[in-house]
């Protein structure tokens, strides 16, 4: 069985959020990632179980999800066809045909750009890859936890451990991982940009529900309707999960700050975690008593992300107004 697709990546201390917060803060380090993100976690996981016999693959995504799906096509030697909604970025689609895939772009947001994927899979007889939703994705995302465990010694518990939510897969991926090394006492805290927040929605209707549209930049998180699973765990009272929202603005100063101070560039999707500190989310919930102080040490899952370059960040230095 070919595979594992996905690296062992590092865990580092990051001394300016340490400093902001007064706790050690670690990133882990996703962005290292072959394709650049997270997701190449449960993806190749997923396709080593799903698509040995396949004759090719279709993934719907907002970027990065498309971008693990042809990194791990092109490695088993198999097509891999990705459905993109208008909302991404030509430097995604240019990536995607860099790792050999054939790019559909269909519809504004990633919802519709699925429907056609789901088609797809019916007429052309393609394994269908979810960007978000499937057990064997949460499955895959969960090895983050266990390497961080595997690094720290399991009695080194994390006071908490920051993730942005798109449609929640990487959050379904992180609680799994948390309870399979006895940590699920730890509280995970989620962070979603202010137009992409179907999570938090759904957190305090009590239900799930679908947003009518994504307003915000920060496109990778663009899904208008969470997952069940994520939404059960929100329910559930064994592990607290704390559901937080930053503005573009906020998302985008914490790119900025994260590339200024760590030299690392990371999309939009990743600076809504990032500015869990740089905009002092974690300190008010410690001030709030949600979070205890002190907190022992704080995780910050660095999702990475594909779409951005020099061209792209000035794009959105242009679009997202600056504070006044
Ligand atoms: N992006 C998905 C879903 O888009 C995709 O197709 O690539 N950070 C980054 C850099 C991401 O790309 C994503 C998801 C997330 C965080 C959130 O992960 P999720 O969807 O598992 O909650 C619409």
């Amino acid at each position: 069985m070919p595979g594992p697709f996905h690296i062992n990546t590092p865990l580092v201390e990051s001394v300016g959020m340490s400093r902001r917060l007064g706790t050690t803060v670690y990133l882990k380090m996703e962005s290292s990632q072959p394709s650049g993100s997270f997701k190449i976690r449960g993806i190749g996981h997923l396709c080593q179980q799903m698509a040995m016999q396949s004759k090719g693959i279709v993934c719907s995504s907002g970027g990065n999800a498309g971008m693990a799906a042809a990194h791990v096509a092109r490695t088993m030697g198999l097509p891999a066809t990705i459905v993109v909604p208008s909302s991404s970025p030509p430097l995604v689609v240019q990536k995607l045909q860099d790792q050999g895939a054939t790019v559909k772009i269909t519809g504004e947001v990633w919802d519709e750009a699925n429907t056609e994927a789901l088609r797809l899979t019916e007429t052309e007889g393609l394994t269908y890859v979810p960007p978000f939703d499937h057990p064997l994705l949460w499955e895959g995302h969960s090895s983050v936890i266990t390497e961080i465990a595997a690094s720290m010694g399991r009695k080194q518990k994390p006071g908490a451990v920051v993730v942005s939510v798109g449609g929640g897969g990487l959050l379904c991926g992180v609680a799994q991982g948390l309870r399979g090394v006895g940590w699920e006492d730890v509280p995970i805290v989620t962070m979603e940009t202010v137009g992409a927040d179907c999570f938090n929605a759904a957190v305090k209707a009590g239900t799930i529900v679908t947003l009518e549209a994504i307003t915000s930049e920060a496109k990778c998180l663009g899904a208008k309707t969470v997952c069940r699973k994520a939404f059960q765990y929100s329910q559930s009272t064994e592990q607290a999960i704390i559901s937080e929202l930053v503005t573009d603005q906020q998302a985008l100063h914490a790119v900025e700050t994260f590339l200024d101070e760590e030299r690392v560039l990371v999309e939009l999707a990743c600076g809504a975690a990032l500015a869990a500190v740089y905009s002092g989310v974690i300190q008010r919930l410690q001030d709030e008593g949600r979070l205890p102080r002190p907190l022992g040490y704080l995780v910050v899952i660095v999702c990475g992300g594909s779409s951005i370059n020099r061209e792209q960040l000035a794009n959105l230095q242009k679009k997202i107004p600056r504070p006044t």
